[in-house]
C-alpha cells in the first residue's frame, strides 16, 4: 500500500471556517493540458455610456437622476430585496412550516464615475476610496437598530449575473443573520471559547509558517488559497490583525485591504489575461448590539473560471448532491496566481 500524499491521492479536506467538507481529486488535474488557453474578448468600454444607469448624470429606473459624482457614489437599491419599512409577522405552524418577516436595506455603490474601469485597473488612491465607503456604510447600518448583520459584496462579469459592468458593489443589510455567516460564527465562537483566540488568527499564523498557499500579503493583509477552497482559484483576504469588523480598521489597514483587494484582482486578470469575473464579499461580526470577539474581518472570493477565459467549473451533480469537489489543489492554484506579474496585462 502507497502512504497518502495530498498531491496525488484523493482526498476530503475539513473546511474550520464552516464545519464542511470538500473532496479533493489531485489525479485528475494531472491529466495533459489540452487545447490552448484561450483568452477573452477584449472588449472596449467608453469611459463613459449614456444608457448606463451607474454612470453620472444618468437616470435610472424609477426616475431618479445619478449626481455628477466624482469618487465613489452609493444610493438604495430601486429593486431591493429587503425594505425596512415591513410588518412584523411571522408563521409558525408546527414544526415544518416556519416564516417570518424580514426587514432589511439595500444599496449600491458604484466604485468609479468611469464605466470602463474595474477594481484592478483602478489606482490604489481609488481603490482606498471604496475601502473607505465600505466602512462608512457598515457603521451606519450597522447603527440601525433594526440591521443584524450588513453583507457587503460585488458580483463582477456577466457569468456572476453581474448586470452592468460599470464598478460597483452592493451591500444588503438584514435584521437577522444570514446562512454562511451564521455557520462562520458558530464555528469561530466555538474555537475562541476553547482557545481564547481567533480562528483565522491561528489559521493565518500556520498558513504563514508553511507558506504554501499564500499568494500575496503587505503589513496588514494577507491574500491566500484557502487549505479547504472549493473553486479553482478561490482566495481570502485575511487581515492580520484579529478585528471583528471593518469599524476599527485605521486609514493604514483600510489601505492595507485595499492594496489586497487590488493586487489579487490584478493577478487574477492575468492569469488568462481577461477581465475575471468572481463573486467577493465581507464577512464580519454582526451588528447585533452583542459583542462578538471571535469575529475575525476576512473577504472571500469565488471565481468561476477553470481552465481558460471561456472554461469554467460548473457546481453541479455532485457538488449539488453531495458535497463540492475540486481537481487542481488550492497549493497548485496559489503557485500559479503568485507568479503572475504586479502589472496589469493592459498597462504592459
Ligand atoms: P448587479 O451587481 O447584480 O449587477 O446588480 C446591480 C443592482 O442595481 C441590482 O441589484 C440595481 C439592481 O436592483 N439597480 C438599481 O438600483 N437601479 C437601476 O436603475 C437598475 C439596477
Ligand atoms: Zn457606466
Amino acid at each position: 500500500m502507497q502512504t497518502f500524499n495530498m498531491e496525488e491521492h484523493p482526498h476530503r479536506r475539513f473546511n474550520a471556517l464552516t464545519g464542511e467538507w470538500v473532496l479533493v481529486s489531485p489525479h485528475r488535474a494531472k491529466r495533459p493540458w489540452q487545447g490552448q488557453v484561450e483568452k477573452g474578448q477584449q472588449e472596449k468600454r467608453p469611459g463613459y455610456d449614456p444608457k448606463c444607469y451607474l454612470c453620472p448624470g444618468n437616470e435610472r429606473a424609477g426616475g431618479i437622476k445619478n449626481p455628477d459624482y466624482s469618487g465613489t457614489y452609493t444610493f438604495i437599491n430601486d429593486f431591493s430585496a429587503l425594505l425596512a419599512d415591513m410588518p412584523e409577522g411571522e408563521e409558525n405552524d408546527g414544526e415544518l412550516f416556519r416564516a417570518e418577516s424580514e426587514k432589511g436595506i439595500c444599496k449600491v455603490i458604484c466604485f468609479s464615475p468611469r464605466h470602463d474601469l474595474t477594481i484592478p485597473e483602478m489606482s490604489h488612491e481609488e481603490v482606498c476610496g471604496v475601502v473607505d465607503v465600505w466602512q462608512k456604510e457598515f457603521c451606519e447600518l450597522g447603527e440601525e437598530d433594526f440591521i443584524g448583520y450588513v453583507q457587503i459584496f460585488e458580483n463582477k462579469g456577466a457569468v456572476m449575473g453581474c448586470s452592468n459592468p460599470h464598478p460597483h458593489g452592493q451591500i444588503w443589510s438584514s435584521r437577522s443573520i444570514p446562512v454562511e455567516p451564521m455557520k462562520e460564527q458558530e464555528r469561530q465562537k466555538a474555537y475562541y471559547n476553547k482557545h481564547g483566540r481567533t480562528l483565522l488568527a491561528d489559521y493565518l499564523n500556520k498558513e504563514l509558517e508553511k507558506d504554501k498557499r499564500i499568494i500575496y500579503k503587505n503589513d496588514h493583509f494577507v491574500v491566500l488559497s484557502p487549505y479547504w477552497a472549493v473553486w479553482p482559484f478561490e482566495a481570502m483576504i485575511v487581515s492580520r490583525r484579529p478585528v471583528p469588523d471593518l469599524s476599527g480598521l485605521s486609514e493604514y489597514e483600510r489601505s492595507g485591504l485595499a492594496d489586497a483587494y487590488r493586487q489579487l484582482t490584478i493577478r487574477y486578470d492575468n492569469l488568462f489575461e481577461t477581465s475575471f469575473p468572481y463573486s467577493a464579499g465581507l464577512h464580519q461580526a454582526p451588528t447585533d448590539g452583542k459583542q462578538h470577539p471571535e469575529w475575525h474581518l476576512h473577504m472571500h472570493f469565488y471565481p468561476p473560471l477553470l481552465r481558460s477565459a471561456t472554461v469554467k467549473k460548473f457546481m453541479v451533480g455532485y457538488e449539488m448532491l453531495a458535497n463540492p469537489q475540486r481537481d487542481i489543489t488550492p497549493e497548485t492554484s496559489t503557485q500559479r496566481l503568485k507568479e503572475q506579474p504586479a502589472l496589469h496585462y493592459k498597462s504592459r
